[in-house]
């Protein structure tokens, strides 16, 4: 049988990364093999893509250029590590996968949203997120949050930036199945505890 591809997606400060360690160890305790890996980046050319994509640059960085990083990445990881994996049966958990692009490049930047779904399908085929977690949270929160960290190109935005990114997820989790919210302003226990139910009740649907 194929593996299952789980992503995990949120604005910043939502607590992705701490609740990737959640998904992991749920799926872990069920027995199931693995593979956790990010967007952009996952492989070596990719996450040389990820260092140019955040790096700060003495030019405007044009949308279309970045929405086209974002997919070369993509394809790159997709072939060498998410495709392997999955078809030997392997789970592989993403934190981020085109979701984001929606949300950011789409809702953030304002690029046309047919230009997402063209490359969608070029890149991936037909390879969609059987399940996506998206932790969702007020970006003024998310902000206060993460103030101490040393922020990227894309962290730099405005809060505009981020509240029609929070915008972009919530309108593609109406219409999307596979996509599941997760109100991430509560204290952190309850969010691991919720991802961990939604984690939980996905694995018994598959087997
Ligand atoms: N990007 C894109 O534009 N297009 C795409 O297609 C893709 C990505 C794939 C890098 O991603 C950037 O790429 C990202 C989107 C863009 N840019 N932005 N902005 P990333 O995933 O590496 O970036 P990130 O959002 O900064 O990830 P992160 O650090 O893993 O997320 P986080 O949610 O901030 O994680 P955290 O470290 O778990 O939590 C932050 C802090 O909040 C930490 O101190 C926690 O202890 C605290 N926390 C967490 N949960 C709670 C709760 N519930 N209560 C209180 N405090 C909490």
């Amino acid at each position: 049988m194929s593996g299952r591809f789980i992503t995990l997606e949120g604005s910043e400060g939502a607590g992705k990364s701490t609740n990737l360690e959640v998904v992991c160890k749920t799926l872990v305790q069920a027995g199931i093999d693995v593979y956790r890996t990010r967007e952009p980046g996952g492989t070596p050319l990719a996450e040389a893509l990820r260092k140019l994509l955040l790096a700060e640059w003495d030019e405007t960085v044009d949308g279309v250029a970045e929405l086209l990083l974002m997919f070369a990445a993509r394809r790159q990881h997709l072939v060498n590590e998410i495709e392997p994996r999955l078809a030997a049966g392997q789970w592989v958990v993403c934190d981020r996968f085109t979701d984001a692009t929606f949300a950011y490049q789409g809702y953030g930047r304002g690029l046309p949203l047919s230009y997402i779904e063209a490359l969608e399908s070029w890149v991936q085929e037909s390879r969609r997120p059987d399940l996506s977690l998206y932790l969702d949270l007020d970006p003024k929160i998310g902000r206060a949050r993460i103030a101490d960290r040393v922020q990227d190109r894309l962290e730099r935005e405005e809060l505009m930036f981020f509240e029609a990114v929070r915008q972009g997820y919530l309108a593609r989790a109406r219409e999307q199945s596979h996509m599941h919210v997760i109100d991430a302003s509560v204290p952190l226990a309850e969010v691991s505890a919720a991802v961990a139910g939604v984690v939980q009740t996905f694995v018994a649907s598959q087997t």
